[in-house]
């Protein structure tokens, strides 16, 4: 006995609506576009051959896209401009359009395509390998990315502030970073949870963890920078941030690049004077 086509329409149509108004339909849509793509996370894009990362040789807003790469395994370069070679490829990257604001860091990847703005490249980078957000995740996503750099120019403002001090330093250890490691440790996620999966959203590795990653590392670097004060580990009261630190960082790719040469040292633009220490009278 066959089937007409009108038959065959209704009785698609009518499982398309109750896969509709059961809810199930996003969770369908990720499923089949895991299967179509290979790659978790919200519209994914076209793998990335090679990368050319445009940044100066220092940590700063390259590393989150330097492990990003060294993790998907995706061979890149660096144009490691210095203070001599930067104005000159300002001017020219401006002109052609490449530089949008002037600012690096940029990438340009092999399939010709060109960004800039660090967590723009760090999403993009994301959805080209699986590990993009999902969804129903993004807003949250961009909410824990924008937090973190909202963290982060906190210690850039007295990193490049030329009057930078020992007392701005230690003010900065003692209120600001407990401040906002308090807000970061509410949302990281449990320690049962991270007994399965340390990362904060969706249950798998994200951009986003690249991203507060990083912001953990430099406060624990600049916590632990020789000023002539006491050095301090920064994370140690923050029982779930620590462990997603710690657990970050011994991911077996990440753990390899953070030994490997390609890892440049961390800096302080100025470092201050140390307090002058008191002489004990003899
Ligand atoms: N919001 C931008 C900020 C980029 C930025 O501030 N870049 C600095 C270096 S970290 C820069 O290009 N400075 C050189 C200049 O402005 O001439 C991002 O996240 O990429």
């Amino acid at each position: 006995m066959g089937f007409s086509c009108a038959q065959i329409i209704v009785v698609l149509v009518a499982a398309a609506f109750t896969v509709y108004y059961s809810g199930q339909a996003p969770e369908i849509m990720k499923k089949v576009s895991e299967l179509v793509t290979g790659k978790k996370g919200c519209l994914p894009v076209g793998d990335i051959d090679f990368v050319t990362i445009h940044y100066f040789n220092g940590r700063g807003r390259g590393e989150v896209i330097r492990m990003m790469l060294e993790e998907a395994q995706i061979p890149y370069n660096e144009t490691n401009f210095t203070k001599d070679t930067w104005p000159e490829a300002k001017k020219k990257g401006v002109e052609s359009g490449m530089y949008t604001f002037g600012q690096v860091p940029a990438i340009t990847t092999s399939g010709g395509l060109s960004l800039v703005q660090s967590q723009t490249i760090a999403q993009y980078i994301g959805r080209a390998t699986g590990m993009q957000c999902d969804c129903e995740s993004l807003h949250y996503c961009d909410i824990l990315a924008r937090g973190a750099e909202d963290f982060r120019s906190k210690l850039s403002k007295i990193l490049y502030d030329s009057s930078f001090s020992v007392d701005m330093r230690n003010d900065y250890i003692l209120n600001t970073a407990p401040m906002w490691l308090g807000y970061f440790e509410k949302i990281a996620p449990s320690l049962h949870q991270q007994e399965s999966s340390p990362y904060f959203v969706d249950g798998r590795l994200t951009w986003v963890d690249f991203i507060i990653f990083d912001l953990l590392d430099s406060n624990v670097e600049f916590a632990t920078y020789d000023m002539g004060e006491p050095l301090i580990s920064v994370l140690d009261s923050y029982t779930k941030l620590n462990t997603f630190y710690q657990k970050f960082k011994a991911m077996p790719r990440v753990a390899a690049y953070l030994k490997s040469p390609r890892r440049r040292p961390y800096k302080i633009p100025n470092v201050p004077t140390p307090r002058a220490k008191l002489v004990q009278p003899k």
